[in-house]
């Protein structure tokens, strides 16, 4: 019997033996396309593919006058992704134009003009940007705000990352293939570099500030040297931290002073030894005589010899060195005075290629913070901001806070460098003074998580740093609006494909927007309103703990020094009478700031200690206030809740319940800071949480118990 023919036809009956194998074949084909379905779902949804969404809908003819890796990506990425026109003609063109800047681009709806083959590309990646989330595409010229656009990644060589909450390094790992090179790595990194360069971000800093000395080992540097083959095509430059003391460490000298000439030649040798692998490197970050990382200091230096001294080494090599300004002493003096007091003297002593490296406030990246006062200071010295885009102080990977509102604050702080309009972006942007090299950095919220982020939202976050780093005069608005529509498109989440598109901008956008737009200044009022700061538990900075003082741990580690709440009041005060830290704010600011009627609201326990019944501006007590705002607080998280809720029918299911989840924890989280700073503070005022307030649900003791560094046990 020919069984091929009669089932072909299906007349004959299958034996059972074939019968069964059958039934075996049809098992597993169906097991493996669930299993494929399930996989590409998971892909579809996990989050993974980030702001990076679109499928072509129509072919497209692309010209273009140069050929190089970086605009083979380019054409791939026009036919990939194309939304226009179906076959359409666009003209890519690499051709200087005077009015473009560094890797700006001219673009329109016929094509890209750039001084550069990575112009080019960001000049695509824009053109489909506005594709997809439904922008004009007019002529139009768009040159980037910084020439260098920075994550720095707090990654170990042992894959832990220091403040990370989205998994392991993707660049390092412990173990017996730490050094080996798989696909799977490389795979990874490009997906990394393709994300990066979408938004215009051009370099990475691979590992921690507080680097490891090994990181200048030639192994790890082999690594690097992977790592940065995979990121060129993309335009992503790679550097380095390192650790001051690296030729004592390893490299058996007797001394790293920077004025030794066998020190210098060390560093030196290295330097080639890094070009000769990475032709293209990019420079150093370093953290020097901060949290006990050694420096310049140690051998009776100050920072610019230190600096100078690796400035010059890389300068041939056109690399250049980010210097941290993030100093404090256990002085005495106000934390908040102390990066300003030691950075000031040395204006002008740096070389052109050192850049200062200053966080936006004078303190540590807390929920919110004046800017600090380097900004618009220093005037023959090159500094650019740190922004911290993991959320160490701002609910790590579990709390949805969108971090632009606060950036754009910063960015658009005036310091009155040069009179009325001095924006913090004006100061370093080369608007306001020439800088040799202008800069921003921000510290990378990205692991081996599948969604890279740990929070879907906090992918948001390096979306928003990108896109302001490219233009620091962006509105959080409009950052907002474009990374919902890229990343939950209305094609792809809107399940019943029945709604239309205004039925979808106004129950799916505009209030996913609204949640995004004031999430930041939900978590300043249920953490640490009216210019509190620094009131978190122990190390791990997620809880509350305004109490948290352990005996013999220095004072600047304690909330009690921030917060310095007595029976006569709360706050700290940095006013003329007080640390004077207002002086070093130009005028008007420094008035502003002194005097009580002027000091703005959010700012006003940063700069001032006031007695419990001082008058608000709407004439509560501060008492009153200072509990209406950590209500508020919890109010408005209770309300992201519902709101999305109401918004499950347009989001797929996976992501839909992971935020879900999230919000519940942060809610949690939110009542535990209302309850235990309302309790601990009303040691004090030793008056009542107004009436209409809903009453605490945990008592201080069982919050005081908890090191919250359990938090997560606390919660479930
Ligand atoms: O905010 C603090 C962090 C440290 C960090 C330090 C810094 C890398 O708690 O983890 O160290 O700032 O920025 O150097």
């Amino acid at each position: 019997m020919n069984s091929y023919k009669g089932r072909e036809y299906g007349f004959d009956q299958p034996t059972l033996l074939e019968s069964a194998i059958f039934n075996v074949h049809v098992k597993i084909t169906i097991g493996l396309t669930i299993v494929f379905i399930c996989t590409l779902n998971v892909q579809a949804e996990n989050g993974h593919n980030l702001w990076l969404r679109a499928k072509s809908s129509a072919s497209v003819i692309v010209v273009c006058s140069m050929k190089s890796a970086t605009t083979d990506i380019a054409v791939q990425e026009l036919k990939q992704c194309w939304h226009g026109k179906k076959d359409a003609t666009i003209v890519l063109t690499v051709k200087h134009n005077p009015s473009i800047k560094g890797d700006g681009f001219e673009f329109g709806p016929d094509g890209i003009q750039a001084n550069t083959d990575l112009g080019v590309l960001y000049g695509v990646y824009e053109l489909l940007r506005r594709q997809q989330s439904a922008e004009p595409i007019e002529k139009e010229i768009s040159n980037p705000s910084y020439e260098r656009r920075i994550l720095n990644h707090w990654d170990n060589l042992d894959g832990t990352i220091e403040r990370g909450y989205a998994g392991h390094s993707i660049f390092w790992r412990k173990g017996n293939d730490a050094w080996r090179v798989t696909e799977k790595d490389k795979r990874l990194w490009q997906e990394y570099a393709r994300a990066n360069a979408s938004l215009g971000i051009n370099g990475a800093v691979l590992n921690n500030v507080n680097a490891s000395p090994d990181m200048l080992n030639t192994e790890t540097l082999n690594r690097v040297k992977a790592i940065a083959d995979v990121l060129r095509p993309y335009g992503i430059r790679a550097y380095l931290s390192v650790k001051f003391s690296s030729p004592g460490l390893i490299g058996g000298l007797k001394t790293s002073d920077p004025v030794d000439p066998e020190v210098t030649q060390w560093w030196k040798t290295k330097v080639e030894e890094i070009a000769k692998l990475i032709p293209d490197f990019g420079g150093f970050l370093v953290k020097a005589n901060s949290e006990g990382q050694p420096g310049p200091q140690d051998f009776g230096r100050t920072h610019a010899v230190g600096a100078n001294m690796l400035a010059d080494l890389l300068k041939p090599y056109g690399g250049i060195v980010m210097w941290r300004a993030f100093v404090y002493k256990t002085s005495g003096e106000d934390r908040a005075k102390q990066a300003y007091d030691e950075f000031m003297p040395l204006d002008g002593q740096f070389r052109d290629n050192v850049i200062i490296q200053a966080k936006n406030g004078p303190i540590d990246f807390q929920p919110r913070e004046p800017f600090s006062p380097l900004f618009g200071a220093l005037e023959t010295t090159s500094v650019m901001p740190e922004l911290q885009i993991t959320q160490e102080y701002l609910g790590q990977s579990t709390h949805l806070v969108f971090l632009a509102p606060m950036w754009v604050e910063f960015l658009q702080s005036d310091t009155y460098q040069k009179g009325e309009g001095s924006t913090v972006a004006r100061c370093t942007d080369g608007s306001n003074f020439p800088q040799r090299f202008t800069a921003i950095a921000g510290v990378a919220n990205i692991g081996l998580d599948s969604n890279w982020c740990g929070h879907q939202f906090a992918q948001a976050n390096w979306y928003a740093f990108g896109r302001l780093a490219w233009n620091n005069r962006l509105t959080s608005d409009r950052i907002a609006d474009e990374w919902i529509r890229l990343t939950f498109p209305r094609h792809q989440s809107d399940q019943s494909k029945t709604r239309n598109v205004s039925d979808w901008q106004e129950r799916f956008l505009l209030p996913v927007k609204h949640m995004m737009l004031q999430s930041h200044e939900a978590a300043v009022n249920y953490m640490m309103p009216l210019g509190l700061h620094h009131i978190f538990a122990g190390d791990h900075h997620y809880g509350p703990g305004p109490w948290y003082a352990p005996t013999g741990l220095r004072a600047d580690w304690t909330p009690p020094y921030y917060h310095q709440a007595d029976t006569n009041g709360i706050g700290f005060d940095r006013t003329r009478t007080g640390s004077n830290a207002v002086r070093q704010y130009r005028e008007p600011l420094c008035s502003q700031f002194n005097e009580l009627e002027t000091c703005p609201e959010i700012y006003l326990l940063w700069f001032h200690h006031l007695p419990w019944n001082h008058k608000m501006k709407n004439g509560r007590v501060l008492w009153d206030e200072l509990c209406y705002r950590y209500d508020a607080g919890v109010r408005q998280v209770r309300e992201f809740q519902k709101l999305w809720n109401q918004i499950q029918p347009y989001v797929d299911e996976q992501r839909f319940t992971e935020v879900r989840s999230k919000l519940r924890r942060q809610c949690r989280a939110a009542q535990i800071w209302k309850d235990g700073c309302e309790l601990y503070f009303q040691q004090f005022s030793r008056r009542p949480i107004p009436a209409d307030l809903e009453q605490p649900v945990y008592d201080l003791k069982s919050l005081e118990e908890l090191d919250f560094s359990t938090i997560d046990e606390f919660e479930n």
